[in-house]
């Protein structure tokens, strides 16, 4: 069965495949499910049929069958259970994996959040000079950790997986704001997982929405 998900029809970052629906799309692409695509208008994204599948009324969902799923998180890590290629066999490395993609979820991407959402919310403020630093420094915080776990290695813990895809795809809104920069390891990895010929498919696609030319379901 062909899994059906939602992305924007407008995506505010004009094509740079920041919106969590590149996630989804990028485990499916690593894993070579089909899927199709439903392109959520801005005023529907908060009406009743939307918040059926999603409580929030946010993308991405992915709907499957009965299967109706919301939270990029959840969403990666069934596509990663479902099929091989996201989660190492052995138990224990996938235990790690899966710990990674809670720590990209958890640790890493609210202080990257938080420090975009003050460059979005609050840039023409008075106070945001004084504002923004902290919030950078919170970043660093865990940028300096994840460079010393990565070390000389490609990926965080052994071959690529599930882990790895939702950290570079955290880090990514990090990309233009030159914080990256700073720690070259960190950025090589992100550059090392957008090099990824799935990443590319799935970036192609989210990218040809705003484009005006994707196919969809
Ligand atoms: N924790 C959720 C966050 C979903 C989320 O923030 N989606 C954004 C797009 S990337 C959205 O729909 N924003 C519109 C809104 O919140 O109104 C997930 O990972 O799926």
């Amino acid at each position: 069965m062909i899994p059906t998900i939602t992305a924007f029809e407008r995506s505010p970052d004009r094509g740079r495949g920041l919106a969590r629906d590149m996630r989804v799309r990028w485990a499916l692409e690593e894993v070579g499910q089909a899927y199709d695509v439903r392109l959520v208008p801005w005023p529907e994204m908060k009406q009743p049929a939307h918040r059926a599948v999603q409580p929030f009324g946010q993308i991405p969902t992915y709907e499957e069958g009965d299967l109706v799923l919301f939270e990029s998180g959840a969403i990666v890590f069934h596509v990663a259970e479902r099929h091989p290629g996201l989660l190492p066999q052995d138990a224990n490395a996938r235990a790690r994996a899966i710990m990674w993609m809670f720590a990209a979820l958890n640790t890493v991407e609210p202080p990257i959040v938080e420090r975009s959402m003050a460059f979005l919310l609050e840039r023409e403020k008075s106070w945001y000079a004084e504002r923004l630093p902290p919030f950078k420094d919170r970043v660093r915080v865990v940028l300096h950790d994840l460079s010393v776990q990565l070390g000389d290695a490609d990926w965080l813990d052994g071959a690529f997986s599930a882990g790895d895809l939702m950290m570079v795809h955290v880090l990514r809104r990090l990309e233009g704001s030159g914080m990256l920069d700073e720690f070259p390891g960190v950025a090589a990895y992100v550059a090392r997982g957008e090099a990824r010929p799935a990443y590319q498919r799935a970036f192609d696609a989210q990218r040809a929405v705003f484009a005006g030319n994707a196919s969809t379901g």
